[in-house]
């Protein structure tokens, strides 16, 4: 079921096809929207699958840190429930077209907090789906420009996370990434 089909940087990084909600890592990275509260897609699978431990907690999280909801290009940690991953951590991507040309900084933001958090609080193992590239319209293509290219650089800042994991839902977005990404440019 957990067969990497490539990797890179050094196996520090392993791309794979299928459902984000089956990998036992230290924390799955959700692509939420700033209510926080669920939705469609690989969120409603995490809410699903994880159970109502996760969606308490996200309420805990609104009540407490983010009132107003949680901004674009942030993040928030939750446990995982019954998640075979320890932790949830919760970001919202950037809407295609709405955001006046800041989207690729947005989606590099999800990436470079998910991590950056992570490894502040020691976890070792993160998995990513492809972040805003289902509902909220990223082109595939150029998502994968700038989540390699933002991989590369905070990789490096970041020997304690030791796997990363970018999870596709089917082989055409796999594939897509894979003809597009530039980890070594
Ligand atoms: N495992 C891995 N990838 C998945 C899974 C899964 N179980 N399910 C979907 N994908 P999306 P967004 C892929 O729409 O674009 C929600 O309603 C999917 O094929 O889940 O960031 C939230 O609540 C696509 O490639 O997230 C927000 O309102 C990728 O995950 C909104 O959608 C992201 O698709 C967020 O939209």
């Amino acid at each position: 079921m957990h067969t990497p089909l490539l990797h890179y940087l050094d196996h520090r990084i392993a791309l794979y096809v299928g459902d984000l909600t089956d990998h036992a890592v230290d924390a799955i990275v959700n692509a939420a929207n700033s209510s926080l509260y669920g939705g469609g897609g690989v969120d409603g699978a995490i809410h699903r699958r994880g159970g109502p431990a996760i969606l308490d907690a996200c309420r805990a999280i609104r009540s407490s840190l983010w009132p107003d909801g949680l901004p674009v290009g942030q993040v928030a940690i939750t446990v995982g429930g019954e998640l075979p991953a320890r932790h949830v951590i919760h970001t919202v991507g950037p809407i295609w077209g709405r955001h006046g040309g800041a989207e690729a900084r947005l989606l590099a933001d999800c990436y470079r907090n998910a991590i950056e958090l992570a490894a502040s609080l020691g976890l070792k193992s993160i998995a990513f789906p492809a972040i805003s590239t289902g509902v909220y319209g990223y082109p595939p293509a150029e998502a994968a420009v700038v989540v390699s290219r933002t991989l590369a650089a905070v990789m490096r800042e970041q020997p304690g996370i030791t796997q990363l994991r970018l999870v596709f839902f089917d082989a055409r977005q796999f594939d897509i990434f894979v003809a597009h990404q530039q980890f070594s440019d």
